[in-house]
């Protein structure tokens, strides 16, 4: 790890504190902060008792479970011996009362529109786990999904679910070889795509991208295809089969696989601090009910919301708050394709008022991307609609957390900063809106049962007001399971900090309130734009490339992406730094990665700064990135001239 907690230094202050409005406390699901204190303190008290109570209210278990919890550090089962089925309880569980209400309202880029009631998702879904056995597919096979943001990925989704089968999404914004990598980590046998997707008005080639990988990704069988972006499909080869082909003439009816509450859901990768992505693997009990509960305390959600959370499935906030959360609830979740300017800057608001959305959730990047657009794009809409706002995915700072409270939710609704992690599976740190006053930039407590502590490195609690390491010191339903592939990976990541206490890899503050203020990671993991990157991926992406021997990528502050890429390559003998070899190793690392992991800023160095024992100073490159001079003592440097001539390379 990079740092030490006497590094995090807190700099922010903020003395404002909005308490619930009366009224949105008055009809909410908890009330008050006694409410919430009774909850954290009951579960606090007895924790089986507490998730026990709380597994039975939240699931259908077609088998009851015997054990709440069995833990033996690192590793937790939950619900054992407990049978469930996660598409039964987002779908059949509803048809008594909901079959005609919609469980999924889409908008595609381009303005077309569906509606799926839950009786039309129930049938969809049942057609495709039937189709995905046809194919083979059985339970806990592997099953690679790499989608637009279209009513199919949630399909998907739940299709896997039904047949017990373990779904790995792949965000579509991915490229051919990331995607490659992940489906050949998780040994996919099957992996569904579509024709393409509509982003900024242009075809993100999905198809393409598969066929491009699938002569190296030896275990897939058979690619799915939707069709989304073209009339026909053209399918080349034998591997490839249309979705609605697939689909046609399977029956209407598949019985769910009752499968025992350990068994794997997904596997969702995630950057961490190696070139390597992590094999997240959550399991189907725990992770439900967590998700489950959280969507509607969070949310506060009621019978007749209509809940729009605009992450992408190929995120985990996709997974828990758009697609398994909100039906596990019995909600109607509005999906929307594109980007959220096309084609023009009110595109989002513009979807509110049509679809009257009354909750809204999304990042702190999209919001202060709006904030710099200017007011002028919400105020023509009719937002009155709205009633919660939520935040997710990295730190919301306080300017562009108070423009979302006034200009967006007009003073009127309660905003939710939501802390929590794919390897957490669910919000762990969180206003309960009826309850929590909020603070802006915090995301204020610990939902009952989740035991979040900042410690420093010895394990000792931090003075509150000091930054330290942010902890979750007991085990909660919804956390992960292992890394696939790789158990030894998830104790050294996750547990080997302190022994028994799960590492968020985050730094953080509490306040005099206990109130929690997230001060980012404190690894070489950075959000970009809201998406979760690996500055190590970033580098070997670099260094695959010809020319280049050495990169170092790290973080640096940005208005608008709260933190852009700088990357600090040296190039091998004979190669010269030139403008067109920028823009061609900022290429290279799209095509490897994605756009989303695209540098900056690449600058080039004759030498990296290193430590005697060979390790990249990444502090001091930070400081070089953010142009500041360093505090950092660089008496360990290897060559001091390398550190002034990076300064000099700042033009
Ligand atoms: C849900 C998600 C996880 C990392 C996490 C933090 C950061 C997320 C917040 C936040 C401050 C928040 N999963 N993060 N939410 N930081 N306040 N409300 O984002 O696995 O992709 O990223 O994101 O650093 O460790 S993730």
């Amino acid at each position: 790890m990079a740092e030490t907690q006497q590094e995090i230094v807190s700099v922010l202050t903020e003395a404002r504190v909005f308490p619930p409005p009366q009224a949105f406390s008055q009809r909410a699901h908890l009330k008050s902060m006694a409410d919430y204190q009774r909850l954290w303190d009951e579960a606090a008290r007895d924790p089986e008792k507490y998730w026990g109570d709380r597994a039975r209210e939240e699931l259908y278990w077609k088998e009851p479970f015997r054990t709440v919890l069995d833990w033996k550090p690192p590793h937790a089962k939950w619900f054992v011996e407990g049978r469930t089925n996660l598409a039964y309880n987002c779908l059949d569980r509803h048809l008594a009362t909901r079959r005609d209400k919609p469980a999924i309202l889409f908008e595609g880029e381009p303005m077309d529109r569906r509606k799926l009631t839950y009786g039309e998702l129930a049938v969809e879904v049942n057609r495709l786990a039937n189709g995905l056995k046809s194919l083979g597919v059985e339970k806990g096979d592997r099953v690679g999904i790499y989608l637009p943001m279209v009513p199919e990925a949630a399909v998907a989704m739940l299709a896997c679910a039904r047949i017990g089968a373990v779904h790995s999404v792949v965000f579509g914004g991915f490229s051919a070889e990331a995607l490659q990598e992940r489906m050949n980590d998780a040994g996919a046998k099957v992996v569904l795509t579509a024709d393409g997707g509509w982003r900024k008005g242009a075809v993100v080639p999905l198809l393409k991208n598969v066929e491009a990988a699938l002569p190296n990704m030896p275990s897939v069988e058979k690619v799915v295809v939707a069709r989304r972006t073209g009339d026909a499909l053209s399918l080349s080869g034998p591997k490839l089969v249309a979705w609605d082909v697939l689909v046609k003439g399977q029956s209407d009816v598949c019985e769910p696989e009752w499968v025992e509450s350990e068994h794997p859901l997904f596997i969702l990768y995630t950057s961490g601090s190696t070139g390597k992505p992590k094999g997240v693997l959550h399991t189907t009990g725990g992770y439900a009910v967590n998700a489950s509960l959280t969507t509607r305390w969070v949310f506060d959600l009621r019978e007749d919301d209509v809940y729009w959370c605009t992450a992408d499935v190929g995120w985990v906030t996709g997974h828990s708050y758009v697609v398994y959360g909100p039906l596990m609830n019995g909600a109607t979740t509005l999906i929307y394709e594109g980007a959220p300017t096309h084609p023009a800057a009110d595109r989002f608001w513009d979807i509110i008022e049509r679809y009257k959305a009354t909750i809204l959730y999304t990042a702190p990047t999209a919001i202060r991307a709006f904030m710099r657009l200017g007011d002028e794009h919400p105020r023509k809409h009719d937002l009155s609609s709205l009633r919660l706002l939520g935040s997710v995915g990295e730190p919301i700072n306080p300017e562009a957390w108070m423009w979302y409270r006034d200009v967006i939710g007009q003073g009127r609704c309660p905003v939710v900063d939501t802390w929590w992690q794919t390897e957490t599976g669910s919000i762990m740190i969180s206003p309960l809106p009826g309850a929590t006053p909020t603070k802006p930039g915090s995301a204020t407590l610990p939902l009952p049962g989740i035991h979040a502590e900042i410690l420093d490195r010895q394990g000792n609690p931090v003075p509150k007001g000091q930054g330290g390491l942010l902890f979750v010191t007991r085990p909660w339903p919804s956390m992960l399971r292992t890394v696939y592939g790789d158990p030894e990976r998830y104790v050294r990541t996750y547990f080997s900090e302190l022994p028994g206490k799960y590492f968020t890899g985050d730094g953080a503050r509490t306040d005099t309130d206990g109130y929690f203020w997230l001060m980012g990671r404190v690894d070489d993991v950075v959000n970009v734009a809201g998406h979760r990157l690996g500055t190590a991926e970033v580098e070997s992406a670099l260094v695959a490339h010809t020319r280049v021997s050495e990169a170092a990528v790290v973080g640096r502050p940005d208005d608008l992406k709260g933190t852009a890429l700088v990357a600090f390559v040296t190039l091998k003998q004979g190669h010269a730094p030139s403008a067109e070899l920028k823009k061609e190793l900022a290429q290279h690392v799209a095509k490897e990665i994605g756009a989303i992991a695209r540098p900056d800023e690449i600058r080039f160095a004759e030498a990296l700064p290193k430590t005697r024992s060979g390790k990249i100073m990444r502090r001091l490159l930070r400081d070089v990135a953010a142009g500041k001079q360093s505090s950092q003592d660089t008496t360990t440097l290897e060559d001091l001239n390398v550190l002034a001539a990076l300064r000099q390379n700042d033009e």
